[in-house]
């Protein structure tokens, strides 16, 4: 094989998400890009949009619209953002029943399609739906992750940067857990130009637990400002560091959904730790030690973690 070929990234969802998933899959050259949505005719009409920005961007990949499954086949890579939001007066019971569903056809069509890709999911409830996808796909545990972390610790550094005036280049942020407000944003690992941020001069506990608020409330802040929808550009940016570390096997260090066999005491879960990222997938997941409160934090998010797979055990998806 031409260790030279492009490399090909499906996206199972042409949503708000997938598109921008598409045009910086495109900008990052990580390779042709094959949009995959169950609505007729609306990936492919995405794709030929995005794909129409290449020669005025100088990109060289292509981007392809379908609504058959056939044509991710020998993807390299797989992102899916497939799921409906949730509806009002729709119960939490409903909206992961629906998404459950659509995650089980999803993965039965990529361990059809592509049983050799990488996968991110991002579809929530993110912890649930790709623990769902791993054990419906079968697919090898290394490979299979959760895009959460990545944009929950980009939320906490940009909030970083807004409160000091610091670059955000200059900060590095560290989120464990579940994704949802239980999440652990962790400011004794978090930096500012390598400083502890408990440590940075001038900046109060108080301050640094309203920026660990806002964070974990991040994404409904977004979606009450929006009024429809949810975020979508930074979720996407977020997914797309992670495929490029494991497509150009970059080996950074991201917190990532990961399936959890033992590490901090956790067994058959998929929850947030923080993970090397590289030609393997998922190479290596950090271990560091935690305070008792960090912990006991860390503990609650896995109980809800836990509570939704055993939401999709009773409703049959298990
Ligand atoms: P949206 O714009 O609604 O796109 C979802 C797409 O999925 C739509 O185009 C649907 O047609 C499509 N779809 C529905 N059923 C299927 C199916 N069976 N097969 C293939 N495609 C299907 O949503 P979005 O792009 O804004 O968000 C996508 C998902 O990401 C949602 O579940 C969000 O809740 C989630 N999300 C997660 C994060 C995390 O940090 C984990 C952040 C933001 C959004």
């Amino acid at each position: 094989m031409n260790k030279y070929k492009r490399n090909k990234i499906s996206l199972i969802g042409a949503g708000q998400i997938g598109a921008n998933l598409a045009m910086m899959a495109a900008q990052k050259n990580l390779g042709d890009v094959v949009m995959f949505d169950v609505v007729e005719s609306m990936p492919m009409g995405k794709a030929l949009d995005i794909h129409q920005t290449t020669p005025v961007q100088g990109l060289s990949s292509t981007i392809t619209g379908t609504n058959s499954y056939a044509d991710i086949e020998g993807s390299d890579l797989i992102i899916i953002t497939a799921g409906i939001p949730r509806k009002p007066g729709m119960s939490r019971d409903d909206l992961l029943q629906t998404n459950a569903k659509i995650m089980t056809d999803v993965a039965q069509n990529v361990k059809k399609y592509a049983p050799n890709a990488f996968v991110i999911v991002i579809s929530n409830p993110l912890d649930a739906m790709v623990y769902l996808f791993q054990k419906v796909s079968g697919m090898p545990k290394q490979k299979v992750l959760g895009m959460a972390g990545v944009l929950d610790a980009a939320r906490f550094r940009t909030f970083i940067s807004m409160e000091t005036g610091v670059s955000v280049e200059d900060i590095t942020a560290f989120v464990l857990g579940g994704h949802g407000d239980t999440m652990v944003p962790l400011p004794r690992y978090s930096t500012v130009g390598g400083i502890p941020l408990t440590e940075y001069p001038g900046l109060s506990a108080e301050k640094i637990d309203a920026m660990v608020k806002r964070t974990a409330g991040g994404g409904g802040e977004i979606v009450a400002l929006l009024k429809t929808g949810s975020a979508f550009f930074a979720p996407a940016a977020s997914a797309i560091a992670m495929a490029e570390s494991i497509l150009f096997d970059k080996k950074r260090i991201f917190p990532c959904a990961v399936y959890c066999e033992g590490e901090y005491g956790y067994k058959d879960m998929h929850i947030g730790l923080p993970a090397m990222l590289g030609a393997e997938g998922i190479e290596k997941i950090l271990e560091v030690k935690l305070t008792a409160e960090e912990k006991s934090a860390l503990d609650n998010s896995a109980k809800a973690v836990e509570g939704l797979k055993e939401d999709l055990k009773r409703l049959g998806f298990l």
